[in-house]
């Protein structure tokens, strides 16, 4: 593991210098992700628990940014993860050309890398890393108000992470408060409560991360899902409901399944298109899904209470579900409001 010693940028143009910086790793395909947060909020033990669970499907590496000391580049480097420490020579924050500066010293393959920023809710948020995607970290022990007392941390955010919920009756953590005050800064804001302790909430993290990490590569687009699952109708066999439903159904990497309902002259041993699909994926050995596109020859098919059954149990955190058809807009929701408190291995709601 290298420790690198770096000093302020000379160049007095920061936004300029972030801009190239995020060009060129774009160029390496490496997606860069600034983590920002006060001291102490989980930061290090958030990346350790996404190596361990998302390091063998996607390149990680890590940039570890502090005043002094290595504990943190030492913890990722035994997880088996390309790491650097690099001391900020008492800056409270990254700049862009420090970033250049790690980045180029230790020597990462593309994939996503994190810089682990500074422990410290204000300047960070002031100056551009060349990051493209910011994410802070919030945990519970903080404060649900942190938004109204540093609110520009959360309006260049793309995610929220409120961290340790293992802990949140310890404290009078509130996070639809905390919710609620955040998108009020930032709509666009998403929020994820995890514990990187209990692995809760982490599926639909990683899941976004890997999302991001495939932005501009990606095979397949909102549009191909949808039309594949329109295209799935004309598979429908529904001649006592004349009912058609395609499905398409999504892994986190992108892996598409499709399936269409099928009637059985007992009327009970109808299948549905969603179940089609999942079944279909289970025979290829896959078990866990992020999206469902679900369409029918006009209106809307939401689906049935067995589908969001099987739905819960194969679910990649909290699934999107969406519905539509050609001539009707496509409307999402999640798993977790179609299904609340739902039981089994999926998340409840
Ligand atoms: N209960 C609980 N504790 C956690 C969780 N995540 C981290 N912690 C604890 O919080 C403390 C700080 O965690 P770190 O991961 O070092 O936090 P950090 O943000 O990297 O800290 P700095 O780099 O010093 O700013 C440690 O004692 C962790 O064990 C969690 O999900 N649940
Ligand atoms: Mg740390
Ligand atoms: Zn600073
Ligand atoms: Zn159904």
């Amino acid at each position: 593991m290298k420790v690198i010693s770096l000093s302020r940028s000379v160049t007095d143009s920061n936004d300029r210098d972030a801009e190239e910086l995020r060009q060129a790793l774009k160029a390496k395909g490496v997606t860069l992700v600034n983590l920002m947060s006060s001291p102490g909020s989980g930061k290090t033990t958030l990346l350790s628990r996404i190596i361990k669970d998302i390091g063998h499907r996607v390149n990680i590496g890590v940039m570890e940014a502090d005043i002094a000391s290595d504990v943190d580049a030492k913890a990722i480097e035994k997880l088996g993860a390309k790491s650097i420490q690099a001391h900020t020579g008492g800056m409270c924050h990254m700049d862009a050309g420090m970033t250049r500066a790690a980045f180029d010293a230790a020597g990462f393959d593309g994939g996503i890398v994190f810089l682990e920023n500074v422990g410290n809710l204000i300047c960070p948020a002031e100056f551009d890393t060349g990051a493209h995607v910011n994410v802070m970290v919030l945990s519970v022990s903080e404060g649900d108000d942190k938004p109204l007392k540093y609110p520009l941390m959360f309006q260049k955010s793309d995610a929220l992470v409120i961290s340790k919920t293992d802990a949140i009756n310890y404290f009078d953590f509130d996070i639809g408060k905390a919710g609620e005050r955040a998108l009020k800064l930032n709509p666009g804001l998403r929020i994820f409560p995890v514990s990187a302790k209990t692995g809760e909430g982490m599926a639909a993290l990683e899941n976004w991360l890997l999302e991001k990490s495939r932005n501009g590569e990606e095979s397949m687009t909102h549009e191909d899902y949808i039309k594949l699952a329109i295209d799935a109708l004309d598979n429908s066999y529904s001649p006592y409901s004349n009912f058609r439903v395609g499905a398409c159904l999504v892994t986190p990497e992108g892996e598409v399944f499709t399936g269409a309902n099928f009637e059985n002259a007992s009327f009970g041993a109808t299948i549905c298109a969603e179940r089609c699909a999942v079944s279909n994926a289970i025979a290829h050995g896959k078990r866990s899904f992020s999206k469902i596109y679900i369409s029918c020859d006009s209106g809307y098919a939401w689906p049935c209470g067995i589908c969001r059954q099987v739905l819960n149990e194969f679910r990649a955190g909290d699934m999107e579900v969406w519905v539509g058809s050609k001539d009707s807009p496509w409307q999402m929701k999640t798993l977790s409001e179609l299904l609340p408190n739902g039981f089994g291995p999926g998340i409840g709601g």
